[in-house]
């Protein structure tokens, strides 16, 4: 793989990086990606189980799904590719990690600055009373319950449902002044979230795709790296380091 020369360029003169992650950036951690072969689940898609209609026709169902993944989390690391994020910081004075994942791994690996737009799978909350539950759950016939008897839910964002408005606009703000736009392992296609690429267009970033395949954004990215994340940030790392020093 060649990296670009115009990305070389670019990087020479950049100050504010930001990464924008999907699923794939975690795949070669173990952990399922969304859509595609990968993302069926007992044979149901992502828009039939992460909903809050989903939740109350089945709580059981949903909860099962959250606890399969929360498995395969907790016994998942970063990779090379949330690793050479971390290490982007030592280059650039703004290294800013936007992530639609809910699996606490750039924080993990060490990014300092991680916008979660989609909530995180570590913490829940109760739908009646809103209290918070952030450590362990006690699961009774397959659902865990409040003090209040209210039933409580990941804290994650759902199809339909809001996100969170901080993280969103801050999101926003550092895609806007950010000048070059990693997208990274993400089909692109769940909105706002997706919106943040055309942001980072009308704004005069330079946009670097990575992923193994084609995607939504593809055509309005200045550059395409068709591959694994683990692998291609990587490269692109010990490029940097031998233009920065
Ligand atoms: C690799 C790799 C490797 C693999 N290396 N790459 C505008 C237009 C149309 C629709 C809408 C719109 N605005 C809003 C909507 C509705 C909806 C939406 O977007 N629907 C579309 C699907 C049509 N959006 C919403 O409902 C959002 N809320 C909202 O808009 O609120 C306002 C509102 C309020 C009230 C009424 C109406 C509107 C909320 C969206 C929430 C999404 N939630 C989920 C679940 C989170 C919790 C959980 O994890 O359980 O978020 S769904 C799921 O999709 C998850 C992901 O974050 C998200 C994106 O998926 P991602 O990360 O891109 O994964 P994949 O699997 O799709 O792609 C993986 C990629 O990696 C692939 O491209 C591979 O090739 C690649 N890859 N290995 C590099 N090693
Ligand atoms: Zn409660």
């Amino acid at each position: 793989m060649e990296v670009d020369s115009r990305l070389i360029n670019k990087l020479k003169e950049a100050e504010k990086i930001v990464f924008f992650t999907g699923a794939g950036i975690s795949a070669e951690s173990g952990i399922p990606t969304f859509r595609g072969e990968d993302g069926i689940w007992n044979k149901l898609s992502p828009e039939e189980l992460a909903n809050f209609n989903a939740f109350m026709r089945n709580p059981k169902l949903v909860w099962e799904w959250y606890q399969y993944r929360k498995n395969i989390i907790h016994n998942s690391k970063p990779n090379a590719g949330h690793y050479a994020m971390v290490e982007f910081e030592k280059y650039f004075p703004s290294v800013t990690v936007i992530t639609q994942n809910v699996d606490n791994l750039h924080k993990r690996a060490g990014s300092k600055i991680v916008y979660e737009l989609h909530g995180n799978i570590e913490r829940n909350f109760c739908i009646k009373c809103k209290k918070r539950y952030d450590t362990e759950l006690e699961f009774l016939d397959g659902i865990p319950k409040c003090d209040c008897g209210g039933m409580i839910r990941p804290d994650v964002v759902w199809f339909g449902e809001y996100l969170p408005a901080d993280q969103l606009k801050n999101s926003e703000l550092a895609t806007i002044s950010s000048d070059v736009f990693f997208v990274v392992g993400t089909s692109a296609v769940v909105y706002p979230a997706a919106g943040l690429v055309y942001t980072a267009r009308q704004y005069g970033s330079f946009i670097v795709e990575v992923n193994t395949e084609t995607t939504e954004v593809s055509k309005i990215c200045d550059v395409n790296f068709q591959g694994k994340a683990g692998e291609i940030l990587p490269r692109i790392l010990d490029k940097l380091k031998k233009i920065k020093y």
